[in-house]
């Protein structure tokens, strides 16, 4: 009889470590956790209402720098290049790179380096990688050192799976 309890009680300890772990495991957010070690900038967000899945959108930052984007395709696919073209009201922009990473979920992070293409136009290509769950909510961002300052423009934009 004695033996049977304890090892009912082993048996719910045991239950209760993996339920522990696991609601520990949901709890903490570890994108935000890991988000918060990178260097601090100030971002300009994209309009809320301007959507890359139908037009470019344009971020003006604080101190005059205008960055329109417009992803192709339209679709945003993951697993597939995509190339992300950007209009500047300044041609000498250089050493940019888009950074992109999903702020629902971790899925890793990626530096894009953006090419200059002369006549304010910029370039970076990239693919984005599947996703087991789903509505994957993205930044996109671009930072722009002003000073011992930071600026920057942040995009931002959905995909399925
Ligand atoms: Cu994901």
């Amino acid at each position: 009889m004695d033996k049977k309890k304890s090892i009912i009680k082993s048996a719910i300890l045991q239950v209760g470590i993996v339920l522990f772990l696991i609601i520990g495991y949901f709890s903490i957010d570890f994108n935000s956790l890991y988000q918060s070690f990178k260097p601090e900038a100030s971002f300009v967000n994209q309009d809320t209402n301007c959507d890359l899945h139908k037009t470019s959108c344009l971020i003006t930052i604080q101190d005059g720098t205008s960055f329109e984007l417009e992803v192709t395709p339209k679709e945003i696919p993951l697993m597939k290049e995509l190339t992300f073209t950007i209009k500047s009201n300044k041609k000498d922009l250089k050493d940019l790179t888009l950074n992109i990473y999903a702020t629902n979920m971790f899925m890793g992070e990626f530096d894009l380096p953006i090419k200059n293409l002369g006549n304010n136009l910029y370039e970076a290509k990239g693919t984005l990688p599947t996703c087991p769950m789903g509505n994957m909510q993205w930044n996109a961002e671009i930072r722009v050192e002003k000073g011992l300052e930071t600026l920057g423009a942040r995009f931002q934009f959905k995909t399925d799976k």
